[in-house]
């Protein structure tokens, strides 16, 4: 059994029936595609799902339609409010229209999950949501024909057509009018002939910048209890699960909440030749009895992969994709077939886990509220990087609950004693080998030899030591408007050209 759901859509709201079925649009995520089409008060919906065994892709009740993608977490709580316990063993769309009867917009207040959510109503507008972290990126376009809406921004990039602003929404750099839905966004848009109006923006979640001085028993039980409840919300009874493991305290605490609630854990764990976790990996998946396998990919191929990273995760920002172009390539190498995913990503933000070294507390506070203002955009929790090899990937440690609760700890409790995260290893003590709960930090990038390696190709090829980092984000640019913005596929983008542009760029310029 794998995940039923829709992992991304793309379909277009307009006032005119489109005459033929729509093409289906080149997605990066790999899946089922399947028609949609509905209509209300004289708008039509028509456009492309494309799922993972999802048995309903669109779903509709009163005149009211609704595409999502992803899932919901919250489920049991949501079908309480709603006083009708039997809503959450439907599909998680029909419980999000059921809370959208109840609530309205609000009810995007409510949801705690992983989804972006594209509704049209029964007055004609146009209503799109993202989850509370913009984790399922949500992207949208107006002309003067209606709204295109898609999770994956290159199927927009190269619509023709004049494109419109749209008030609320995020405007993609390069005249593609694509404009992005901010995480923690609903809006609610209004087509009229020739013009697209933003009729309402409500803000559905924003990091918290309160602190809680809990005391170390109180902080350490409730990160134990919600860290359970965001994994086991996740495994949606999966028999099967996957948890890519490095055998740091982020992935390990996950496989380690992931086997109790699961008869048979899969993990995996990637490395190159230069540089790998394959040692800390093996303790964990010992210790916890899970199904481990190790992948070996050489370093030379994994920087070749970058465009596909570009592709998967659609930004331009290139530190960003040395975390993620691992992960990519480990899922592309996975056996092909339905799977559930569960990652340790992003448990370092609210943490503090990239500045282990910064001092002191007042200072480590301000670049973690720093770096959950500033997240946004940069599409790291996208299910599109494993959507690229047809799995779905969810991530615990940014459930909302959790999230919130992480973020607004006393930084005193995430750094103590003298280590890092120390709020995150108290409440996974008992569950795993001591020598994991004091393993220091590695960031992917580094475990994985990723950024050495892109390093190590620009240097051979010339590149001066003191401009290797200016010359990667050149690069990642020119792959991202390349790959994106042209909507060229990924495999007809070669590393080694784009390098050459890019320097030949360069030195045009200085002449
Ligand atoms: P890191 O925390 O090392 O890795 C993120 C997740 O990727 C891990 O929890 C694990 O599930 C998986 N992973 C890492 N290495 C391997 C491996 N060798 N094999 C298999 N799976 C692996 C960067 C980082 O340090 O990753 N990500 C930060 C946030 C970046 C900063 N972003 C921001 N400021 N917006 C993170 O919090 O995950
Ligand atoms: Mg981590
Ligand atoms: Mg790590």
């Amino acid at each position: 059994m794998g995940p039923n759901l829709v992992a991304g859509f793309w379909a277009r709201v307009s006032w005119s029936p489109r005459r033929a079925a729509p093409e289906t649009p080149r997605f990066a995520t790999q899946g089922h595609t399947s028609a949609v089409s509905a209509a209300s008060a004289g708008r039509h919906l028509q456009g492309v799902a494309v799922s993972f065994g999802a048995p309903d892709t669109l779903v509709s009740d009163g005149g009211i339609h609704l595409l999502l993608a992803g899932e919901i977490y919250n489920r049991d709580e949501v079908a309480k409010a709603l006083g009708n316990a039997s809503a959450a063993h439907g599909s998680d769309a029909t419980l999000v229209l059921a809370a959208w009867h109840h609530w309205g917009i609000t009810a995007f207040r409510i949801l705690n999950g992983r989804f972006a959510a594209l509704l049209l109503d029964g007055g004609g507008r146009v209503v799109v949501a993202t989850d509370h972290a913009g984790s399922v990126p949500l992207w949208l376009r107006a002309d003067a024909h209606g709204v295109d809406v898609s999770t994956e921004a290159k199927t927009l990039a190269g619509l023709p057509g004049t494109p419109l602003d749209v008030a609320g929404a995020q405007l993609l750099p390069g005249g593609t009018g694509v404009h992005r839905v901010q995480a923690g966004t609903a809006l609610i848009l209004e087509t009229v002939q020739g013009e697209v109006r933003t009729a309402n923006r409500v803000y559905t979640w924003t990091p918290p910048v309160s602190r809680a001085a809990v005391g170390e028993e109180i902080a350490v039980g409730r990160v134990r209890r919600l860290l359970a409840q965001a994994v086991q919300t996740r495994l949606r009874d999966d028999p099967e699960p996957t948890v890519v493991l490095s055998g740091g305290i982020d992935s390990s605490g996950v496989a380690a909440h992931a086997v109790a609630h699961s008869g048979l854990v899969h993990s995996v764990s990637m490395g190159t030749e230069a540089s790998d976790e394959f040692g800390p990996a093996k303790v964990v998946a010992g210790h916890l009895g899970t199904d481990h396998s190790e992948m070996t990919i050489h370093s030379s191929d994994l920087v070749r992969e970058l465009p596909w990273a570009v592709w998967a995760a659609e930004i331009a920002d290139h530190t960003i994709l040395e975390y993620l172009l691992p992960l990519i390539a480990l899922y592309r190498r996975l056996p092909p077939g339905p799977r559930r995913v569960l990652t340790g990503y992003g448990a370092d933000i609210p943490l503090g886990g990239m500045h282990r070294h910064t001092e002191p507390l007042d200072l480590l506070d301000s670049v973690i509220a720093h770096d959950m203002a500033t997240f946004d955009g940069l599409n790291e929790m996208s299910p599109v990087i494993s959507g690229v090899a047809g799995i779905w990937s969810t991530h615990p440690y940014w459930d909302r609950d959790l999230l919130d609760c992480l973020i607004s700890l006393d930084p005193g409790l995430k750094r103590r004693y003298g280590r890092d995260k120390w709020v995150l290893r108290e409440a996974l003590a008992r569950m795993l080998p001591a020598e994991t709960l004091s393993r220091p930090k590695l960031g992917i990038h580094e475990g994985s030899g990723t950024s050495s390696a892109w390093t190590a190709l620009l240097l051979e090829k010339g590149v001066p030591p003191g401009r290797v980092e200016q010359c990667k984000a050149a690069m990642a640019r020119r792959m991202h408007d390349l790959i994106v913005l042209r909507t060229r596929h990924p495999d007809e983008i070669s590393f080694d050209e784009v390098l050459a542009a890019t320097e030949k760029g360069r030195t045009r310029h200085a002449l």
